[in-house]
């Protein structure tokens, strides 16, 4: 293998789930409990170069130039999954940044991890599907697993032991049906109870929970048609059903898990009455206080007039659906 080959730089964008993702139902190869189904947002965007390099004795890993040792961790073992397909140890060189801010639960994982295995696989020259991409990426994060494409994303749950059937795979491209969302970021503070953490408590304590799992292949079912009818009420139905059953679990758990602050929970009566008045837009919120507004694109600009006007809302982004991984020759 000659030395070019060892190193590549991708671009990976973040997704949001409007059916969620949230427990697992192993942990150690991080496999979901439910299905979900999700949009790659073309604004929201991590690029990352791999290169694996003799020399090195550890892994040397930063992102948006800083150096964390519980993200190297986390890195260095999802690039153990790679040199393990190719038998081989050499350490990597990982230069990672975004082009939005890390900790305001704007799905840097689902980015960042998709990228990761996709530039290692690169660098090592590994032929292999992107359906084996996406098994690697949700090992680092269950979301990320649906960042290896773009457009409307379907991932299974699986029932494989192994996780090898539970991966992504994509649903329609964006040009089927080329929603918009616009973000409210209603804080750019760190989360207290990150979403690995959130999932777990709200399985091990939530009564809610096997509610929450029991639904999710109907949520799955009526998403799917509604996407492929381009049903927009029919979407924004099960859309915010999904998202309130999904923080209804974790509000329900001992001590309940509040992701929201009183301007998301503004923000929903915003988006619920900007659709009253039968403008196209439903809402959707991670873990996370910032909220989600989906919207045809005729409705882009009323909807994000409306939400920055919003007191508690400091900033909006809009972007469009974006793409897959896709390879970067220039990443300086
Ligand atoms: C989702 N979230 O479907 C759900 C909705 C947040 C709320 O996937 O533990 O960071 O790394 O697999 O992928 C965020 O969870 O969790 C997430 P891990 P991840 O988008």
């Amino acid at each position: 293998m000659s030395t070019n080959l060892q190193s590549a730089a991708v671009r990976a964008h973040a997704n949001i789930a409007l059916v969620k993702y949230w427990g697992k139902r192993d942990a150690a190869l991080n496999l979901p409990a439910v299905g979900s189904l999700s949009i790659t947002l073309e604004a929201l965007a991590t690029e990352t170069q791999v290169r694996f390099d003799p020399n090195l004795a550890e892994d040397d890993i930063s992102l948006n130039g800083e150096r964390s040792e519980k993200a190297a961790r986390r890195i260095s073992k999802t690039l153990d999954l790679l040199r393990d397909q190719t038998q081989i140890s050499t350490k990597a060189l990982v230069v990672s940044r975004n082009n939005f801010p890390t900790a305001a639960g704007l799905a840097s994982s689902a980015s960042g991890f998709a990228a990761l295995v996709s530039a290692a696989a690169q660098a090592l020259d590994l032929s292999v599907s992107d359906a084996r991409l996406s098994e690697w990426a949700r090992r680092g994060s269950g979301s990320a697993a649906r960042s290896i494409f773009g457009g409307f994303v379907d991932m299974a749950h699986g029932v494989a032991v192994d996780g090898s059937d539970s991966i992504a795979r994509p649903l329609h491209e964006a040009s089927h049906w080329p929603l918009e969302v616009v973000i409210a970021i209603t804080s750019e503070a760190s989360k207290k109870v990150g979403s690995t953490v959130g999932m777990d408590h709200t399985m091990a304590t939530s009564p809610y929970y096997s509610a929450w799992v029991d639904g999710a292949e109907a949520d799955l079912a009526a998403a799917r048609s509604a996407i492929t009818a381009r049903d927009f009420d029919a979407l924004a139905q099960v859309s915010e059903y999904s998202c309130l059953k999904m923080h209804a679990s974790a509000l329900a758990a001992h001590p309940g898990v509040l992701y929201w602050n009183a301007a998301t929970t503004n923000g929903i009566h915003t988006v619920r009455e900007l659709r009253q008045q039968g403008v196209p837009v439903f809402f959707t919120i991670d873990a996370g206080p910032q909220l989600k507004a989906v919207c045809e694109p005729s409705a882009t600009a009323q909807v994000k007039a409306a939400l920055a006007a919003m007191p508690g809302v400091q900033r909006v982004i809009t972007t469009a659906m974006g793409p897959g991984v896709t390879r970067i020759e220039d990443f300086a």
